[in-house]
């Protein structure tokens, strides 16, 4: 029943569109220009009240269709909801909003079927890499890890099958969103659990604009950990505060993959060895890449098993624009530097990208900065040791005694399918961080939005070390006691 599906790129999961020309690609699920926004608002469609079907409304195509108009959960008609024709228009990506991005992930296509957008998600075992030199086999959606971000617009109809293709019964639940309770996906409570090999279908009307996520509710600890989980943004009708140039998603998720192992071990509670961005540690994770003055969106959420993250951004300070119930009122929005993403929840931050450069983000959890090896390490802070290498090495060749100085320095060979503890090669040497890292790289000319390398700092703007010249005009004395405070206690 089981099978295991590999990792592919998906077209619209890459982002290396030129700046300003967001407007020409879409989903591969887009409208096609014939089913185009007109051509479906010709489309009318049947809304009965929801008592008296469960699940939904029914949905009919054709110009005899007039009905009373109801949005369950509706207050009353807003635009693009179903009007007193019985007309609806669909929002369409790069049209009507901006597409979201998803740093090494992809979105999941949809079409349109009457008016209600269709999507498919299957889970399965998928063989994922979360650094180069680290795989492992998880549980996830549509052969990735995590699942594609699903996107949709306040006041569509969406149906969603699921199909199981694992070995276990799962069920999916839709973390944030305003639903009827039998689409809930609480395995046994909202409904039946997806047997392996059904295909269940969820169908509901987003009555809400905001950042939610996805993720199985069917022995969560097994299946959360394994990587059943999801982005699902859902853009406003009409869009409150200034419009985004650019609009990330970052799912953020930790796990337990001893050295050596080919699994991730969903039982660990607290001691997890490989913290993720999208699911990918650093060196693996794709940098933010933004044109200078551009605004920048950042959606954050958390389906780690455990740990709750406060994510730092270097370089600018932003303002927490969303939580999980929508929209923060402007008034209420205050400058942060940090913002804590807590376990199933998500937080959104924006900002104006206006100084170029190579910015770290980042969980400041040091020990969710670091890979696997790092873990029940013995301190060897302070240790001298002497001549204990040389007297080791004729019963260990190749010994070293490691540590004692911190853990930057260790450069030690890892073991087949692991990666180091820490870090990559950086534009000015070793970078001594990994795990839950990226880099925003702000430009000031950006032809496309890959990789741009890394920043060319102007004259006069890199820390370099200080010149005796230097030193001497500050009256810098490099071998005097630290200064202190006149006075201080000791
Ligand atoms: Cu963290």
């Amino acid at each position: 029943m089981s099978t295991r599906a590999t990792e592919t790129e998906h077209a619209s999961g890459r982002e290396d569109d030129a700046p300003g020309a967001q407007e020409r690609r879409g989903t591969p699920g887009d409208l096609p220009e014939a089913g185009s926004e007109d051509a479906l608002t010709r489309r009318t469609l049947l809304v009965t009240t929801g008592a008296t079907l469960a699940g939904g409304a029914l949905l009919l195509s054709g110009s005899a269709a007039r009905a009373q108009s109801v949005v369950p959960g509706a207050s009353g008609p807003r635009e693009g909801a179903p009007t007193d024709t019985g007309q609806r228009r669909v929002r369409q990506p790069h049209r009507s909003y901006r597409p979201v991005v998803v740093p090494n992930g992809a979105k999941l296509p949809w079409k349109v079927v009457d008016n209600v957008k269709v999507f498919h998600l299957v889970a399965e075992e998928v063989e994922h890499e979360f650094a180069p030199g680290l795989n492992a086999c998880c549980w996830g959606y549509n052969g990735r890890v995590h699942g594609p971000t699903i996107e949709a617009v306040e006041g569509d109809r969406v149906r969603i099958y699921v199909t199981n293709r694992l070995p276990a019964a799962t069920t999916v639940h839709w973390h944030g969103i305003l639903l009827p309770s039998g689409m809930d996906g609480v395995g046994g409570l909202s409904h039946k659990s997806i047997a392996p090999g059904e295909t269940f279908r969820y169908e509901f009307t987003l009555r809400q604009a905001s950042t939610n996520m996805y993720h199985s509710h069917h022995d969560e600890m097994t299946q959360i950990g394994l990587g059943m989980t999801g982005m699902f943004i859902i853009h406003p009708r009409r869009p409150v505060g200034p419009r985004v140039d650019r609009d990330f998603v970052i799912l953020l998720h930790e796990w337990r993959i001893d050295v050596g192992t080919g699994r991730p071990n969903p039982n660990e509670m607290t001691d997890f060895n490989v913290l993720t961005m999208n699911a990918k540690a650093f060196p693996g994770t794709e940098p933010l890449v933004v044109r200078k003055g551009e605004r920048v969106r950042i959606r954050l959420g958390n389906l780690s098993p455990q740990n709750h993250h406060p994510i730092h951004l270097h370089g600018f300070h932003f303002r927490i624009t969303e939580t999980d119930g929508g929209r923060v009122p402007e008034s209420a929005q205050q400058p942060e530097g940090t913002v804590l993403v807590p376990v199933g929840s998500t937080r959104v931050i924006e900002f104006v990208a206006d100084v170029p450069g190579d910015w770290a983000l980042h969980c400041h959890m040091t020990h969710h900065m670091m890979n696997q090896m790092g873990h029940a390490f013995p301190n060897m802070i302070g240790v001298k040791p002497g001549d204990l290498d040389a007297k080791v090495r004729p019963l260990l060749p190749g010994y070293m005694t490691m540590g004692q100085t911190g853990m930057a320095e260790m450069k030690m060979p890892v073991p087949p399918n692991s990666i180091p503890m820490l870090g990559a090669q950086g534009k000015h040497g070793f970078m001594s961080v990994g795990g839950m890292f990226t880099v925003l790289k702000v430009r000031e000319r950006l032809a496309r939005y890959a990789d741009p390398g890394w920043y060319d700092n102007p004259p006069g703007t890199l820390a370099v070390a200080a010149s005796p010249d230097e030193l001497r005009r500050d009256g810098i004395d490099v071998n005097a006691p630290a200064p202190v405070e006149p006075g201080a206690p000791a």
